[in-house]
């Protein structure tokens, strides 16, 4: 389907499973079903006296920007969820509810992603150029992003108004946008000043930008939902929390190396890490492990848009031999992980974090 030049997005193919009830390509396509209703529900929405080529522009901007990913986020609530219910029946209805949560994570994750694609100064994201650089687009994409935002606080109102945790939902989904925005903050201040910030950039410092701006909203913000739909409170939990959190660092550090090393045909995305003076995993191992003359190298070219100096940057990183740090780097975050998930006594929460790990274990996009 073809409108005013912009395809319609495709959802991800649904994996091969025997096809049981309960089989996980079943319930990924019950997932994405769940799209179509949840968007055109919100183009009806009546809040504003829409015309018909806003409306136009709202579907099409949500479609550019909301199915096209992994969906491994929405997935996960999901996922958790069927985990923390096992033994006892899902209703349809049931079901449904945590598609609305899931798909509410992935409208999150549209929202940060078209919104730091601006920041970052992006050019593609998930194989197509970054909406923000749409010609019909630009900053108007500010107010997109923050559409995507308002959505999610209307699909909850409507689906989750009358519920006993309505308050707890409410304000589990508030204070991790809070946390995102400060991560995303702390994120962007620490490229100011060039050479003078590089010298600050440490490994408790990255651990603190990505603990906010990646692993709340990634990790933890699908399982909190799936507990409170499940009828659980989520103080009793910290200790999930905590192990998600840091299954989150891992994640980021990854996203960090492939953003560097691996071709953007495969992640859908050109990085620009480098370029954009970022505190990224590979920066903060580099400065720890160079000798005088590669500091001054990095230095000297570390946040510099001209190819010569990403260049020089990606060859001081090869004679470090960053990536098989990074994979010495994987394995005792793998290991580590592990140990803390056998710790746990719940079993379904063991099985969630498993099935976390799994998912993201040398990840190759
Ligand atoms: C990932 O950083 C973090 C985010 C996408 C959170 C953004 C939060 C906002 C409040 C806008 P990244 O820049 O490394 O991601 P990518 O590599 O996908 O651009
Ligand atoms: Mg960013
Ligand atoms: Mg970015
Ligand atoms: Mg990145």
């Amino acid at each position: 389907q073809q409108k005013r030049g912009i395809e319609r997005r495709r959802l991800p193919p649904v994996p091969a499973g025997p096809g049981g009830a309960d089989d996980a390509g079943d319930y990924h396509e019950r997932f994405v079903r769940a799209y179509d209703r949840l968007r055109d529900e919100l183009l009806a929405d009546d809040t504003c006296e829409l015309t018909d080529e806003a409306r136009r522009w709202v579907e099409q901007m949500i479609d550019y920007n909301v199915p096209g990913g992994k969906l491994n986020r929405g997935l996960s609530v999901i996922d958790s969820y069927l985990l923390l219910k096992q033994g006892s029946e899902v209703t349809e209805d049931e079901f449904f509810l945590a598609c609305v949560l899931g798909w509410c994570v992935e409208w999150f994750q549209a929202c940060a992603l078209l919104l730091d694609d601006i920041m970052d100064g992006s050019h593609t994201r998930r194989d197509q150029i970054c909406w923000y650089r749409r010609p019909e687009v630009g900053l108007r994409g500010i107010n997109d992003g923050i559409l995507l935002k308002c959505h999610i606080a209307r699909l909850i109102k409507r689906y989750f108004r009358e519920k006993t945790y309505y308050i707890d939902i409410s304000e589990l989904w508030n204070e991790i946008a809070l946390q995102t925005s400060l991560g995303q903050m702390l994120d962007l201040i620490s490229t100011h000043n060039g050479a003078d910030e590089l010298a600050k950039y440490n490994i408790e410092g990255y651990r603190r930008i990505v603990k906010y701006k990646t692993s709340y909203y990634s990790f933890y913000l699908p399982v909190a939902c799936a507990l409170l739909l499940s009828g659980a409170k989520l103080e009793n939990f910290s200790e999930l929390r905590d192990i998600l959190i840091e299954m989150g660092v891992y994640f980021q550090a990854q996203d960090d190396y492939l953003d560097c090393f691996v071709d953007p045909n495969t992640i859908g995305k050109i990085g620009t890490d480098i370029e954009d003076h970022k505190c990224s995993w590979l920066i903060v191992q580099a400065l720890g492990h160079a000798n005088i003359n590669q500091i001054e190298v990095l230095l000297k070219n570390y946040g510099k848009k001209d190819s010569t100096s990403v260049s020089k940057v990606k060859s001081t990183y090869s004679t470090l031999d960053l990536k098989d740090m990074f994979s010495e780097f994987e394995d005792r975050a793998y290991k580590h992980l592990l140990t803390s998930i056998e710790a746990q006594h719940d079993l379904a929460v063991q099985e969630i974090l498993k099935s976390f790990l799994k998912k993201i274990h040398r990840r190759k996009r």
